[in-house]
């Protein structure tokens, strides 16, 4: 299989070499930036050839490793194949592989868990240090040497503009019809520089198609043919349908109140199963010509533009089942005018995000009774994934949604708490928290009244009698009546499980 075709800049295609070549070009203590955004567009062949040479040195005690900077999550290739070998030092930002996550909890292996929208200014602050190499996966070059993005933009415009070295993989398994889909904002700068963002509607094109790369800032090209591996997603679960079926229940409420238009807002949604059968539930609901401004376009959001239900998508990256996947590359081209993918520093930007009103629902490990959100840890130590993008949209939604089902651990664990374990979304960020029992809205309330709604509506029926009780006897004993605590008893839920293996204690 030749890419030639692919590659119709004749000095670049100059410089295509084998992937352990690449690789080969990355020594101890480099900082690379990689594409890839929940297992979208990520490099597929360097970083496994860069594994297996730093696992070969590691077997002989050479201690390589190098630090790791992407988009978001990738797949086995590259976050669990340099994992695998010991490779990384730092890792930066969300993350959801399993061999990363062990590396990361039993602390051999720094992890920085930075909101989404964060990332690229950050490098261009220049406090996270020195970008040595960019190694991104792209769809084509053109004659121009213009780099054609693949299935994810992520934070690739940085990683390019400011490593020394760039290396390209260029994966034909990507469609050719992703042509034109990306829409590249080069007005960005830091302040005092910074002018408005000029997006005022989610489809909005305010850029150019194109990554631009000088030339002779490459130094490999690597041809690839391989698929994005991301997991498919389960059928919808009876919790997920119903935590669903309450958030179009509240959503008519609020239309039917003259308080969200009748094709809603624009519609963020995180990743995972109940987010995806949140947007399944949609085709069946009673709204239309909905739009997208979010972080990645999932099989259901994909479904809702394919009925029309669904006019235009703006994100970041795909993250599509297999089945989806190929059949996006199928179709792609009909997707041009209503799909449009960015840079994340603009598919997350709160400038963007407040304007344009988005309704953004995210993934919540545990909430407390007052509203604050842990999306990230396990009993307040063990990452599990990372905070992502729920941050960058939480803090400056229209409404930000949070959901959990109500149990984890068949039911040992309660996943609405007396106080979160860790905290990654303050009260004064959460409206909403829905679980399968029900829905929080917990706008414009106090926090005694918010406690009363999130137990009433949302703890689980085995649950409920525990947190009355702490409840009443924090009001009577707490410090203060504002927000009632034992702090003695705040966390004890946390501990009770790390010692007996469950939440529930007899009252
Ligand atoms: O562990 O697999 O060992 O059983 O946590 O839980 O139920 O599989 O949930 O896959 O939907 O992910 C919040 C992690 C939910 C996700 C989170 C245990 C549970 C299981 C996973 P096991 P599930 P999901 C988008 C924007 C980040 C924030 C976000 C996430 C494991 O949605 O990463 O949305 N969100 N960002 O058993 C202890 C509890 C628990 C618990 C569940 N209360 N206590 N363990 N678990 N609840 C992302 C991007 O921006 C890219």
């Amino acid at each position: 299989m030749t890419t030639g075709g692919r590659i119709q800049h004749a000095g670049l295609r100059r410089k295509i070499v084998p992937a352990e070549a690449a690789a080969a070009m990355i020594g101890p203590g480099t900082t690379v930036g990689m594409s890839g955004f929940t297992g979208a567009g990520y490099p597929k062949e360097v970083p496994l050839a860069l594994a297996r040479r730093i696992g070969e040195a590691n077997a002989a005690g050479a201690g390589f490793r190098i630090n790791v900077w992407t988009g978001a999550s990738t797949a086995p290739e590259l976050d669990g194949a340099l994992a695998a070998a010991d490779g990384i030092e730092l890792r930066l930002p969300y993350q959801s592989d399993p061999v990363s996550r062990e590396k990361i909890n039993a602390g051999t292996m720094e992890y920085i868990d930075v909101h989404l929208s964060h990332v690229a200014q950050m490098v261009w602050e220049g406090f996270l240090g020195h970008l040595d190499v960019a190694l991104v996966e792209v769809s084509g070059i053109t004659a121009d040497g213009e780099l054609i993005p693949s299935s994810s933009v992520g934070n690739n415009k940085t990683w390019i503009d400011v490593a020394d070295a760039v290396i390209l993989e260029v994966n034909t398994w990507q469609s050719e019809a992703l042509e034109g889909m990306h829409d590249i904002y080069y007005g960005t700068a830091l302040p005092p520089d910074r002018r408005p963002i000029p997006l005022t509607r989610p489809g909005d094109r305010i850029g150019v198609p194109y990554l631009r790369c000088p030339p002779d800032k490459v130094v490999a090209v690597v041809e690839t043919d391989a698929p994005d591996r991301n997991t498919g997603f389960k059928e919808p679960d009876d919790a997920s349908v119903r935590i669903a079926g309450h958030i179009i229940e509240f959503l008519e409420h609020e239309v039917r109140r003259g308080r969200i238009p009748r094709d809603l807002l624009p519609l963020q949604s995180g990743v995972g199963n109940v987010a995806n059968a949140v947007l399944a539930e949609l085709e069946n609901s009673p709204f239309e010509n909905l739009t997208a401004y979010t972080e990645v376009i999932q099989d259901g959001m994909l479904s809702l533009l394919r009925s029309g239900r669904m006019t235009v998508a703006s994100a970041t990256a795909f993250s599509l089942s297999p089945e989806e996947a190929a059949h996006l590359n199928e179709v792609a081209r009909e997707y041009h005018d209503r799909i449009v993918l960015r840079p994340q520093e603009m598919s997350n930007h709160p400038e963007l995000i407040r304007r344009l009103g988005v309704l953004a629902m995210n993934g919540a490990i545990e909430a407390d009774i007052y509203g604050n959100i842990n999306s990230t840890h396990l009993m307040g130590s063990r990452i599990q994934n990372g905070i992502g993008g729920s941050g960058d949209f939480a803090r400056n939604a229209y409404v930000s949604f949070f959901v959990t089902p109500s149990t984890a651990k068949g039911g040992a664990i309660s996943s609405i708490v007396p106080m979160v374990s860790h905290v990654d979304h303050t009260e004064h960020d959460v409206h909403v928290v829905v679980t399968e029992q029900g829905l929080a809205d917990l706008r414009g309330l106090a926090p005694r009244k918010r406690a009363r709604v999130v137990i009433d509506n949302c703890a689980h029926p085995d649950y409920r009698p525990l947190l009355d009780d702490y409840v009443e006897r924090a009001q009577q004993g707490a410090y203060g009546r504002h927000t009632p605590h034992l702090l003695d008893e705040a966390l004890g839920w946390h501990d009770r499980f790390v010692r007996t293996g469950t939440m529930a204690r007899p009252l």
